[in-house]
This record gives C-alpha cells, structure tokens and sequence, in this order.
C-alpha cells in the first residue's frame, strides 16, 4: 500500500429503533436526527463499501441489568464480569442496561428513515450470551477473544484503507468501533454530524479527548475528510 492509497468504508453503527426516541429502551436524545447525514453519507460515491451493524442480543444477554439476581438497576448499576473462557483473566467492570435490541424484535432494526438500498454488508453483533460486545469487531477479551464478528476479515478482503464511523452511540459502540478500526490499522474517523452520545455533553467531551489519544480523528460534514468522497 502506497501513502496515496485512499479505499474508503462508512461503518454505520447499530442506528436501531431502540437507541432512538420516541419509543427506544435505550434511546439517545436526537438519535433519530442522524439519519439525514448518514443518508448523505450512504450517498457518497467514493465508497468502496458500506456497512451497517446492528446491536442483536439474544433476551438472556449479560447487559441486561434484570437479568441479574437480585435484579439491577439500568444506567447506574454495574458488574464485574470476567472472560469466561477464561475466569480468572481480564475482569472488568460494566454498565448495565434496559433490555435492548433482542433478536428478531421491533427494537432491533434499523430505522425506516436509514437508506438501506446502497448497503453492502449487515453485521450483527453482542450475540453472545455471556459477554458485552460494544465494538463490531469483537468483544473486549483477549485471552482468548470470545466472539469476533468477521469484520475485519471483511475490510482487509476488500482492501480498505480508511474507515469512516457513524451511528449510535458515539460514547459506547461508535467509540469501541473507531478503536478498534485505527488498532487493525486503517486510519479512522468518526463524522461527528452522524452520531449523538447516550451521556450528552460532557461524555461527547471526553469521549472525544479519548477516541484522539487513541489515534482516530473526529471530523465534520464540511471537513477535506468528507469532501474527498465526492
Ligand atoms: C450500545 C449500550 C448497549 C451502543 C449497545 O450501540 O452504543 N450501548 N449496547
Ligand atoms: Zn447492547
């Protein structure tokens, strides 16, 4: 691959029923507003593919906080869950939430207002029981990982050298999406006019600060980024 190389992907992530007002168990304000820059996106030429990935759990799914006994609260609660191919490796701790974007439900397709003609790929993701999977790659444990969506494979079959990020939400799935695109090696970036955060402005802050450390750029509509896909 030369410097000059520029094979573009648009990764739309999990713009479901469930992350947007009015009727979503975990809608983020304005989430349904994204669609009109994300259709524009869709639009773009330049793309050598786009993807869309939905959040797809099976109802026993581990973030679901009343699944847990004694049942949690959503939002606030958290636990520490393990690898569990591996128990005494990598625990961390994890936010709980509503029950949200169940396999096969209302909840968990994509909004009617996304135009879907132009995509290339569906990539479903979280449908291990026993693990959070926030990112489309895969899920946050290493030794060993526990489930790994393909989208990788994907993009390197296709040749893709940029990666271009949008969807719900920019502070969990768009941001663990756009890590771990820059740490496979594509240089990413995540359109701010296509994605809103579950934690409003403090967490679109901080989110951004961290998705910068970690090598991703966060870039706008009218930004050389954007209009170079025309
Ligand atoms: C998401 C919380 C739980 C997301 C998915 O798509 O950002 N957030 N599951
Ligand atoms: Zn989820």
């Amino acid at each position: 691959m030369t410097s000059r190389d520029f094979v573009p992907a648009l990764i739309i992530v999990d713009v479901q029923e469930d992350f947007c007002p009015p009727k979503g168990s975990l809608a983020v304000p304005n989430g349904r507003s994204i669609a009109e820059p994300i259709n524009s996106l869709l639009a773009e030429p330049k793309f050598a593919l786009r993807i869309a990935t939905q959040d797809w759990h099976p109802a026993n799914h581990i973030s679901f906080a009343n699944n847990h006994n004694p049942p949690k609260q959503p939002f606030t609660d958290s636990i520490k869950i393990s690898n569990p191919l591996n128990p005494s490796e990598e625990p961390y701790t994890t936010r709980l939430w509503p029950v949200h974007c169940v396999q096969d439900t209302a909840g968990a397709a994509l909004i009617p207002e996304l135009d879907t003609s132009n995509i290339d790929v569906v990539v479903k993701k979280g449908q291990d029981s026993r693990v959070e999977m926030y990112s489309a790659f895969y899920d946050p444990f290493r030794q060993p990982t526990v489930s790994d969506s393909g989208l990788a494979d994907t993009l390197k079959e296709r040749g893709i050298t940029h990666v271009y990020v949008v969807g719900l939400a920019y502070d969990y799935c768009v941001k663990a999406t756009a890590v771990d695109a820059a740490k496979e090696g594509f240089v990413v970036y995540v359109v701010q006019d296509g994605t809103k955060a579950v934690g409003g402005n403090e967490a679109w802050e901080e989110c951004t600060k961290s998705l910068e450390a970690d090598g991703v750029k966060v870039v706008r509509m009218e930004d050389e980024e954007v209009q170079r896909l025309r």
